[in-house]
């Protein structure tokens, strides 16, 4: 069964003592990461998570610690345009929900092994990407330096800092060049055989350091396209992980009026899914329509299924992305995913 967390029919208006809400109009496919729409919630209290509330990609409860924190929350954000999630306008009510389980299983998308089989222009997976023993010698540099943490994984940064509220960078406060411990990486992906662009051109200048404990994924979002250039690269140590691919088409999706009351339009969108195995040691390139009109999500699970066997996900994975941070607007193909090339919703 698909894993999204349905408001019950009785959560119309009422349930106000409900710690969840049901937010319309802000999602991964309008280019709002969970992580973003959290952020912005918390600023009324502890968010215990996002969680997709159907397919359409515009749609999440939160789930809140408490009723109060909730109810603060839909009196301030409801009806009105949300300036730091794109100007949009939010539509909110209280919700009655299942949450969705840590070990629930990915029975809904078969999990592939080999990139080309996903059949996604630009994703390529080169497994065996670094050896065992760089594999141990990249674990040791990270963990000589200070993590940050997260509410849920920890966090390294390096050239520029990624700030997770606007999913972006501050391009005018660069932290440095890349660490040493990823030169032998950088030389290694300039060889990489799928690459459209001359390997000088690359100049991968911001590195983000990422362990997840096990169970902890990550929410569906494609990156910022004004934020980095079209070439990201991730490299999985310590452990496997699946990786999902979304791809929405809803842009036709829209909500006219700002009254919390309003009927929404039928909801026409549809959500393509495609699924994974990253094993460790392994390289993955986003490039082009996959970078660019790709959600990539980590499943929450602490089970994966992959063909007939059930694999428990290792205590840990770490993963390097590395990117190219973009000094000019995006001009890719694809604008209704572009926030460079977006006018804003309201
Ligand atoms: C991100 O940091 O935005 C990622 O997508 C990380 C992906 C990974 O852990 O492989």
């Amino acid at each position: 069964q698909p894993r999204f967390v349905r408001p019950s029919p009785s959560s119309g208006t009422g349930e106000s003592n409900s710690s969840n809400l049901y937010v319309a109009n802000c999602g991964p496919a309008v280019g709002l990461s969970h992580d973003a729409i959290g952020a912005v919630f918390s600023a009324f209290g502890e968010v215990k998570g996002v969680y997709p509330a159907d397919e359409s990609g515009v749609r999440v409860i939160i789930s809140f610690a408490d009723p109060f924190s909730a109810k603060s929350a839909l009196e301030s954000l409801s009806g009105r345009p949300c300036p730091d999630l794109d100007g949009r306008t939010l539509h909110i009510r209280h919700s009655v929900l299942q949450l969705p389980s840590q070990t629930q299983v990915n029975e809904c998308v078969p999990v592939s092994l080999s990139g080309s089989d996903l059949n996604i222009p630009g994703l390529f997976l080169l497994p065996d990407f670094v050896t065992a023993e760089e594999e141990q010698q990249l674990l040791a540099a990270v963990d000589t330096q200070p993590w940050i943490g997260l509410a849920k994984r920890r966090v390294q940064h390096y050239g520029y800092e990624f700030c997770y509220g606007t999913r972006n960078v501050d391009t005018k406060n660069r932290l440095g060049e890349l660490p040493p411990f990823v030169s032998p990486i950088l030389q290694r992906i300039s060889l990489f055989p799928n690459l459209d662009y001359d390997p000088a051109s690359l100049k991968l200048d911001q590195l983000t350091v990422n362990e997840y404990p096990s169970g902890v994924g990550l929410s569906p979002h494609i990156d910022t396209h004004s934020a980095f250039e079209d070439c990201i690269f991730s490299l999985s140590l310590a452990g496997p992980c699946i990786m999902e691919f979304r791809r929405y088409s809803a842009s036709t999706w829209k909500v006219t009026s700002t009254s919390t009351d309003e009927e929404e339009k039928p909801d026409t969108s549809t959500c393509i899914k495609k699924a994974l195995y990253l094993p460790p040691r392994s390289m993955l390139l986003l490039s082009g329509e996959a970078r660019y009109a790709w959600n990539h999500y980590i499943p929450h699970h602490k089970i994966d299924k992959v063909k007939d066997k059930v694999i428990r996900r290792s205590p840990r994975r770490v993963s390097f992305t590395l990117r190219k941070v973009r000094n000019h607007p995006c001009r890719c193909e694809f604008p209704q995913y572009c926030d460079s090339q977006q006018q804003k919703h309201n």
